[in-house]
């Protein structure tokens, strides 16, 4: 006869990424800067939605954080439109974390805005943003 076990998980695999991802959240809050995190499939519109939504933000500075397993081509596009623009490569990867999108952020030297990020797949690791 088979037993049944009940495991009980005590910490989270995300638990460093999720606090990672707390102090990005707050830090975005306090400068004023609204994030939103854009999933799709590969091909879904992602940045074609991008660039609509950007074209009629009035007033507001947009930023976007592009992550992709290899290319930069979303990158070179929203650069040719004058959007402040930083690529992540994961070289692999496919999602992006929250220590990865904490280095993008610094680098950006964002003021108030919004900050689009433009996800590589589904992906729990930006759920506190
Ligand atoms: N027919 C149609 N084509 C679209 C629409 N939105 C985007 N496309 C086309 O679909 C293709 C992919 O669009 P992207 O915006 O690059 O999609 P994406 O999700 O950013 O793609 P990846 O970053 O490669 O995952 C492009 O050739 C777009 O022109 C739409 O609403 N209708
Ligand atoms: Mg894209």
């Amino acid at each position: 006869m088979s037993e049944c076990k009940k495991i009980e998980v005590m910490q989270s695999v995300y638990d460093k990424n999720d606090e990672v991802a707390s102090q990005i959240n707050k830090s975005l809050t306090k400068r004023g800067i609204y994030a939103v995190n854009v999933m799709g499939s590969p091909g879904a519109g992602k940045t074609s939605t991008l660039i609509q939504i950007i074209k009629r933000l009035q007033g507001i500075t947009p930023y976007v954080i592009e992550g992709d397993i290899e290319s930069d081509f979303d990158t070179k596009t929203l650069l040719s439109l004058g959007v402040k623009t930083i690529q992540i490569n994961t070289g692999g990867a496919c999602h992006l974390d929250s220590p990865l999108i904490g280095k993008a952020v610094d680098d950006l030297n964002i003021e108030k805005g919004v900050l689009f990020i433009e996800n590589i797949a589904t992906s729990s690791a930006l759920r506190n943003l």
